[in-house]
């Protein structure tokens, strides 16, 4: 097979291209490929070296699918040694993103340059490592010692003019990369530049109490990750320690990261949202239809935040409302967004004029008559959204996408209501809409294949993590929501107290436990959807009783300032004793025996109740791949990354 790496002479500069699509991952034949290219260009007439990618990036780091497999000679970190050991000045010029192993390679080479939108990052974190090529101790060498610090525990990409302005890249080309990259070598050839070994410059000053103050910081948002602390010594290491030393530490960091669950947990969360963009049964080369314009039905919290993730994405959005003043009040909702992300530095103004430029509003469905794609977002009433989907039918033109996006109803009957159930679909958003990365595609038993494809690549463009689930009561998420809150419930009475119950949960690694998560809901909504339904529908009283009496006490949740904990003007839940009565006279009345219940207990129940759950789902083909389940619950519902979901959970008992 052809090697994915090419050396040439041009003139006095010997240049390597890689092309490895998709990314350039450094895959072992990419490695010896540069490897020897290097050697090569120790003994030949070149007098400067360019390192370069060809498609649509530099290296992408590492290539992740090695990594449970032996390693193969040369590994990464000889790779950079022997870049960094050349005799002639190297340079690195990168494009799209340098990323990882790839980034390593280029603060090895002597000389960085990068196009103005380049991007650079050491993203290990995000899969349970740290960067094991050398990152941790070059960067610290540039960048000085905080700069480092935030870049590799957040695993956040920068762009090329701060990365300029932090001493990580040297140059800027704007035009044409390599012939710019070229003619800088020459230069540096004819000034005589030194070769710069990025491992031989000295840190820059720094406060040695930053160390304890991001392990401090790093600890409390950990969730079960033992990378950013491992970061943070490596860190350390290189501000202390010789680079030989530091290295060492690094190298030692990586290994025990590289075999720990976590990082096995997140791995398989990368590749997992990567699958779940794929539709198993879509034929490959279907024609998608435009989607430009959308029109959102409700102005509420979720559509408001719907028409923004839109918009972001510099599609033009129509918000239809019932009446001016709810109109008004609906884009109040968005300016107030995008005022808090200017404030907290997330968008700037000039972003936030643009984007909001694309937003308009009117009272009468005829402003639908032309759009690309419409999501009905007002509240879960069944005949409420089917009156709107019978006006949408009337007024969008043929063709025009209708989603829903409901969190429980179901969409064949939705789609039922109109004359082409074949473009409806559902989309259902998780709130803040705007922040939330999650969107579960509701694929309807009549939804046209191009419809779906549609909605799966307008998901990717307005940057959300798309899943296709079928048609149920709750879709994935919310359906495996359901036995969860009942394992909740009768842990409570059977002698856990919500506090016990929620920090077990937040202990082990969820965002937040299961009793804060309904107050934060809103106990209300369930209250009130159970007031329909006769009492063999109801089902076991053990799974409602305690709910519907915090109702019945005014106890909405934390809107109402009560629920299963009381909250005080801030949004902190202090538990109640009240509550606790409540629930042992409820686990009286029921007959319900108490006793003393161990936080490893309620992790095992109320895991357990989710992935058996997410079996069924899955048998029923409802989700297409037990990894998508794992996605779900990572993006939509607190899960931690560290554990890879709870599908992924249960089948390697990770932790
Ligand atoms: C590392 O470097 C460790 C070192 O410090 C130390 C070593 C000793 N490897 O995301 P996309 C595949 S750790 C293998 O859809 P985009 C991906 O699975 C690494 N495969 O494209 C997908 O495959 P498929 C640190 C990879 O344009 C296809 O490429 N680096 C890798 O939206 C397209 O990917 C990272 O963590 C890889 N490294 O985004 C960077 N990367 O088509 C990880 C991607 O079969 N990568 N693939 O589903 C990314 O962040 C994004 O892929 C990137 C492109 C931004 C590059």
């Amino acid at each position: 097979m052809a090697s994915p790496v090419s050396y040439r002479l041009e003139g006095i500069i010997g240049i390597i291209t890689v092309d490895s699509p998709p990314v350039n991952a450094l895959s072992h034949a990419v490695r010896e490929g540069i490897f020897d290219a290097i050697s090569e260009a120790q003994g030949d007439s070149s007098e400067a070296i360019v390192i370069s990618c060809d498609g649509r990036t530099f290296f992408a780091g590492a290539d992740i699918t090695e990594f449970d497999k032996p390693l193969k000679d040369p590994g990464l970190p000889d790779l950079v040694k022997a870049i960094e050991a050349s005799s002639k000045p190297v340079v690195a010029a990168m494009h799209g993103t340098a990323l990882g192993g790839g980034f390593e390679m280029a603060l090895a080479a002597h000389y960085r340059c990068a196009m103005p939108f380049a991007k650079v990052g050491l993203p290990e974190v995000k899969l349970g490592l740290l960067p094991g090529a050398g990152g941790t101790q070059r960067t610290t060498r540039l960048a000085g010692v905080k700069a480092s610090l935030d870049l590799i525990t957040s695993g956040v990409p920068i762009v090329a003019a701060k990365a300029k302005s932090l001493g990580l890249i040297d140059k800027i080309i704007d035009g044409n990369l390599l012939s710019g990259a070229i003619a800088w070598a020459g230069q540096l050839v004819a000034d005589q530049a030194p070769i710069r070994r990025s491992s031989e410059q000295a840190v820059p000053e720094y406060d040695a109490a930053i160390f304890e103050e991001y392990r401090t910081s790093l600890r409390r948002r950990a969730r079960g990750q033992i990378a950013p602390g491992r970061i943070v010594a490596a860190v350390e290491a290189a501000a202390t320690m010789s680079f030989t030393d530091g290295l060492a530490i690094e190298k030692q960091a990586f290994l025990d990261c590289m075999a720990s669950p976590e990082s096995a947990g997140m791995r398989h969360i990368f590749f997992a949202e990567r699958e779940a963009s794929k539709v198993d049964d879509l034929p490959r080369d279907i024609v998608q239809r435009p989607i430009e314009t959308v029109g959102i039905i409700g102005g509420g919290t979720m559509g408001g935040g719907i028409a923004m993730s839109f918009a972001n994405a510099g599609i033009q959005v129509t918000m239809i409302e019932i009446s001016d003043e709810a109109l008004v009040r609906g884009l109040s909702i968005i300016d107030r967004n995008y005022a808090g992300s200017v404030k907290r530095g997330k968008l700037s103004e000039k972003q936030v004029a643009s984007y909001r430029a694309l937003i308009s509003g009117s009272t009468d469905y005829a402003a639908l008559a032309d759009v690309d794609m419409v999501v009905e977002a007002v509240f879960e009433n069944p005949d409420l959204k089917k009156k709107i989907f019978k006006q949408l039918d009337d007024v969008c033109k043929p063709g025009a996408i209708l989603a829903t996006n409901t969190s429980y109803q179901d969409v064949d009957a939705i789609a039922a209501v109109t004359s082409r159930p074949e473009d409806v679909v559902g989309m259902h958003f998780f709130s803040p809409a705007h922040i939330m990365k999650l969107l579960e595609v509701v694929r309807g038993e009549k939804t046209a294949d191009d419809v779906l494809a549609s909605v799966m690549a307008v998901a990717k463009k307005i940057r959300k993590v798309a899943v296709v689930s079928g048609v149920c009561y709750g879709f994935i998420g919310n359906r495996m929501l359901q036995p969860y809150g009942k394992t909740s419930q009768m842990l409570l009475l059977e002698g856990a107290t919500p506090q016990q119950i929620d920090s077990a949960m937040e202990s082990w690694g969820m965002a937040m436990g299961p009793l804060r998560v309904f107050d934060l809901a809103g106990l209300d909504i369930d209250y009130t959807a159970r007031q329909a339904l006769t009492d063999e529908q109801k089902g076991d009283p053990m799974f409602y009783r305690v709910p519907d009496l915090l109702v019945e006490a005014g106890r909405m949740g934390q809107k109402s300032g009560a629920g299963f904990y009381t909250y005080e003007g801030n949004r902190k839940a202090t538990s109640d004793p009240v509550v606790n009565k409540m629930i042992e006279k409820v686990a009286a009345e029921l007959g319900v025996e108490r006793r003393e219940i161990s936080d490893g207990e309620i992790v095992e129940r109320l895991i357990s109740s989710l992935v058996d759950e997410g079996r069924k789902i899955l048998d029923e083909g409802i989700a297409q791949r037990s990894s998508d389940i794992d996605i779900v619950y990572i993006y939509g519902y607190g899960f931690p990354a560290a554990r890879g979901g709870p599908m992924f959970y249960a089948d390697n008992a990770v932790g």
